[in-house]
């Protein structure tokens, strides 16, 4: 099969593996058996194009660049992968000449769910664009075995329930037990000195875990390169010891201790409102790290005569946040005791390969490991850790007197705990962040002195999206009607959307635009149906938030303006507005109170909203359960407004708004993260800016002189919301949201909810009368679409690979 497959050489294919691979007859043939057979023909066409890649590689002794990462959320594969051999078209015209929905086959699969939200999908993207870029990049990460949890909601309330993505065979995973490695934790170091002086580490009574590698390709767009998305998975190490234990009275014991390891890849640790320093994860981040390390380094070998002081020539490793920052003191280790390097040297090499992205500010985030843990758990990292520490002390005593005193809020370990963003910049030679504002924030303010100190490591990378999956894959007709106009060389440089703005006065155009728009409304409309019983109206205006649960992120604001437009509509039930549909899509972690709070709120509004007779179609609110990237798949296409509301300061960058954008919905946000980015090419008659900036938050924060109370004392708006929230919905005892309530009055709002309110409300006004001139709005869609080309991951993808990675495309 390849891209010139005919539809019926794809239907015979299908007809006679359905035979040979399923032992059944089409007629007989389920959805499932279907999807089984189609991943195996593609899976045929990609093997050849992995190991040509990989031979390639080798040949060329290409630099490669590993993408460390706990988390890589790559959801449903099938389709992409489809569109990505250049076989979608052909597919789904061959399995419609079958009689099978090509949307059912493709839901077949399991939305591998493996990272939170906008972290773990970055990862994804950017493995994505790195092979349809033709560059040497590989993921690293882990198997767990249980994805991030399934969400239901039952009365209102989320409920979580096991992600067992593994259930049935993940057809796109090859386990490669040749490549398994053995890791070490606990025991004790114990030290000698060799004749010629310098010492040397052994280590006794380790706790031993072996690393198998399950294999994921990684399909560039029509390039017919093929990467590795490398996940391991924790076994316990040689089934021989099974047999000794079952003959004494260790079994017991043996099977104990083979759960516990296999515990280490057993689930993905949901991000939660603060960092716990559990050791569990601790114990998977070292699994992954010392895995990752070893496998590289073992491959350097086996591709390169020289030895591994030029390791740095050949390898770069991106560490995604702090969370395999043990890279640093892992790879120290490997050199100096396994490969006898000197610690200089060994320092030499390590940061010249480490490259760190940092991916939030907020402080409750940041990891802190205690140090008795890391000593018990990894001792000999300890050590290392220690000496880092203390050589960069000495040095800000020695070399910078000025920032003498601020030694404890720099070092690596301080008051017994371990930090591990201290870690990461010290120990590495780039450390950058998402979006233009939060780099400047870095910068100025949260990394200002290490900034002082290595003015150089620090960079911006203003994150991006891969077009492929949120355009070309999401919303054909869009991308159809797009390639009608400017022709088909935007697929591969998305920067040629731009030609678009030539048609942003065209009619004929816009109407084409509307119609699509309108298509995919219709879709999610029955989607929506078919899911909640819920009719919405299809010509309404569909205002979209979607994203994880957080207080900072604001969905109580956005709550906040449905309640108030309810009010408005009881007062006045008369009131000629554009019908709207509020669409919610959230996790809250399992533990984040509050969170789950807001969660009960929206959907308490939706079930008072959407069955008031009064109401009729101008409003309904929607929350759609268990939020993924399938999900996201099916919401974005039909986005009339992007809500990206968030505190501002708060929001790294975001990568929603970039998916909305790119699908023509129009971005109502504050300026923070990549909306501003965002605002800075539409201009700001394209886009509904609003609320508090990043300085004037952060001022409020350091001198106080915000006051909520004063704002529920003279808005009555706002009053009224609070105290519906806190005395019960008009009379119902029954309805009460005090923690709420008590948060923003008794805790004096931290997120500005209240002092973002009004400007909220005023610009959704604007929202509204804009959406009244069809033709100024679809002009303004297409403006947005026109310039997302730039928040393409092949561009964020193009600059690590010039500026950090030096990495030549081959
Ligand atoms: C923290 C924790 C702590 C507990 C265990 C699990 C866990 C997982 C993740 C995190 C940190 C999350 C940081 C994060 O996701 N940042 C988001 O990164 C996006 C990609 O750069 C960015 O667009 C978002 O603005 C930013 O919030």
């Amino acid at each position: 099969m390849s891209r010139h497959t005919t539809i019926n050489e794809l239907v015979e294919c299908i007809t006679e593996k359905m035979k040979t691979e399923r032992g059944k007859d089409l007629k007989d043939a389920t959805d499932k058996d279907v999807y089984y057979v189609i991943t195996s023909i593609v899976n045929d066409e990609l093997n050849s194009h992995w190991l040509k890649t990989e031979k390639k590689y080798r040949k060329k002794k290409a630099r490669q660049v590993y993408y460390l990462s706990m988390e890589f959320l790559v959801g449903r594969l099938l389709e992409s992968n489809l569109l990505n051999c250049g076989l979608l078209d052909t597919a789904n015209k061959a399995l419609q000449k079958l009689g099978f929905d090509p949307e059912k086959v493709y839901f077949q699969e399991h939305d591998a769910g493996l990272g939170n939200g906008g972290l773990g999908r970055l990862a994804a993207c950017f493995l994505d664009s790195l092979a349809s870029l033709n560059y040497p990049g590989h993921g690293y990460g882990i198997r767990y075995r249980y994805g991030l949890f399934e969400q239901r909601i039952i009365h209102g309330n989320q409920i979580e329930l096991p992600d067992y993505w593994l259930k049935e065979e993940y057809p796109w995973e090859r386990r490669r037990v040749d490549e398994a490695v053995k890791i070490h934790f606990c025991g004790q170091v114990h030290m000698f000195k060799k004749n010629d002086g310098s010492l040397e580490f052994r280590y006794e009574n380790t706790d031993q875990v072996m690393a198998v590698p399950y294999d994921i390709p990684i399909v560039g767009y029509e390039n017919e390169v093929v990467n590795n998305l490398r996940l391991w998975s924790a076994e316990s190490p040689s089934s021989e010891d099974e047999d000794v234990a079952s003959q004494n009275s260790q079994y017991y014991h043996h099977l104990d201790h083979k759960h516990s390891i296999e515990q280490i890849s057993g689930f993905l640790y949901p991000d939660d409102s603060s960092f716990e320093g559990k050791e569990l994860r601790l114990k998977q981040q070292y699994f992954l790290v010392s895995a990752s390390i070893q496998n590289i380094i073992k491959s350097y070998k086996k591709n390169s005569k020289k030895s591994l002081n030029y390791l740095p020539e050949k390898v770069v490793i991106q560490i995604n946040d702090t969370h395999p920052s043990l890279a640093i003191p892992e790879l120290m280790r490997i050199l100096m005791d396994e490969e006898h390097f000197s610690w200089n040297d060994a320092w030499k090499i390590t940061t010249n390969i480490i490259a760190y992205t940092n991916h939030t500010t907020l402080s409750e985030a940041l990891e802190t490991w205690p140090k008795e843990m890391i000593q018990n758990l990894l001792p000999r990292l300890y050590m290392i850790i220690d000496e880092i520490n203390e050589r960069f002390c000495k040095k800000i005593w020695m070399d910078h007197h000025h920032l003498r005193d601020k030694i404890p809020e720099l070092a690596i370990i301080a008051y017994d705990q371990v930090h591990m963003s201290r870690l990461a910049i010290v120990g590495s030679f780039s450390v950058n962040g998402v979006a233009r504002i939060h780099t400047d924030i870095l910068i100025k303010k949260e990394m200002k002195d290490f900034y002082s100190l290595f003015p150089s490591k620090f960079n911006n990378k203003t994150n991006g999206i891969t077009h492929r999956r949120w355009l070309l894959q999401v919303n054909p007709n869009l991308a159809s009607l797009i390639t009608d106009v400017i022709g088909p060389q935007w697929i591969k440089r998305p920067n040629q959307l731009i030609s678009l703005l030539r048609y942003t006065k065209d009619r004929p155009f816009l109407d084409k635009i509307d119609q699509v728009k309108h298509e995919n409304k219709k879709a999610l409309a029955k989607f929506i149906f078919d899911r909640t019983g819920i009719l919405v109206d299809d010509q309404s205006i569909f205002d979209v938030q979607i994203k994880r649960l957080h207080e900072y992120k604001r969905q109580l604001l956005n709550i906040f303006h449905v309640i108030y437009l309810y009010n408005e509509l009881k007062d006045n039930p008369n009131q000629d507005i554009t019908p709207r549909t509020f669409l919610f899509g959230a996790k809250a972690a399992p533990s984040y109170h509050l969170a789950k709070e807001v969660i009960k709120l929206i959907n308490k509004v939706a079930s008072i909203v959407n069955h008031d007779p009064e109401i009729k179609d101008k409003l309904k609110v929607v929350f759609l359960e268990n939020y993924n990237v399938s999900l996201a798949e099916k919401i974005i296409p039909a986005a009339d407004i992007s809500e990206q509301i968030s505190t501002a300061s708060k929001e790294a960058s975001g990568t929603g708004n970039m998916k909305m954008m790119m699908n023509g919905a129009i971005t109502l946000g504050t300026l923070d993260g990549a909306n501003i980015e965002i605002r800075d090419f539409v201009g700001d008659r394209n886009i509904f800016i609003f609320g508090l900036t990043a300085d004037e938050v952060l001022h409020y924060y350091h001198h106080g002189g915000y006051v909520a109370r004063d704002i529920y004392n003279t808005d009555d708006r706002v009053r009224r919301i609070l105290d519906q929230l806190n005395e019960g919905w008009f009379g119902s005892q029954e309805i009460e949201f005090k923690d709420i309530y008590y948060n923003i009055l008794y805790h004096n709002d931290p997120y500005f909810v209240l002092k973002d309110f009004d400007p909220y409300i005023e610009s959704h006004e604007l929202v509204e009368q804009s959406y009244r001139d069809k033709f100024t709005w679809l002009s303004m869609s297409v403006t947005n679409i026109a310039h997302s080309g730039k928040f393409s991951s092949d561009r964020t993808i193009q600059e690590y690979a010039s500026s950090i990675w030096k990495l030549n495309k081959i």
